[in-house]
């Protein structure tokens, strides 16, 4: 391939050379670097659209819950401890999902049985109310989305 066409002159005495660049090919070249360009200029916009825009507003907890709990970036809960009284045996929990993933909540006892109904928190932004019988002692926090076992977190109720 010839990228360019070079002519020397000789005629004034010193070597001039003059280089030209067909236009096809200047063309093409420009649709080479456009073509490697917008992927690049596309994952740029992406990513600082990821650092903004996608986040869903997180709810505010209402008044009353026992306990709350956020899934958050990083596929963690926004607590490794939590701790929780609990009133006549019963728990209140408000769990929202602040990250871009999909999550559930579960409350687990000492053998890893569910104490209750699990909390679906499936997309970002979304959050609900639990509410779960629990005797005072420790417990886990726990998303069981397969991938998402760094959700594992301690919850202590008194
Ligand atoms: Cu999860």
């Amino acid at each position: 391939m010839v990228l360019a066409n070079a002519v020397i002159d000789m005629t004034s005495g010193t070597a001039v050379l003059y280089v030209a660049f067909p236009k096809s090919q200047l063309l093409q070249f420009e649709s080479m670097t456009s073509r490697f360009l917008s992927p690049l200029i596309a994952v740029a916009l992406f990513a600082l659209g990821a650092c903004g825009g996608e986040r869903a507003s997180s709810a505010s907890a209402p008044t009353g819950v026992d306990l709350e709990v956020r899934a958050i970036d990083g596929i963690v809960w926004n607590a490794n401890d939590y701790a929780a009284t609990a009133t006549d045996g019963a728990l209140t929990i408000f769990g929202a999902n602040d990250s871009s993933l999909p999550h559930n909540l579960h409350v687990l006892d000492k053998d890893g049985k569910d104490v209750g109904k699990a909390l679906d928190l499936a997309s970002p932004g979304s959050s609900g109310t639990l509410q779960v019988t629990v005797a005072p002692g420790e417990y886990r926090i726990v998303c069981l989305i397969p991938g998402h076992t760094n959700m594992d977190s301690k919850l202590v109720v008194s």
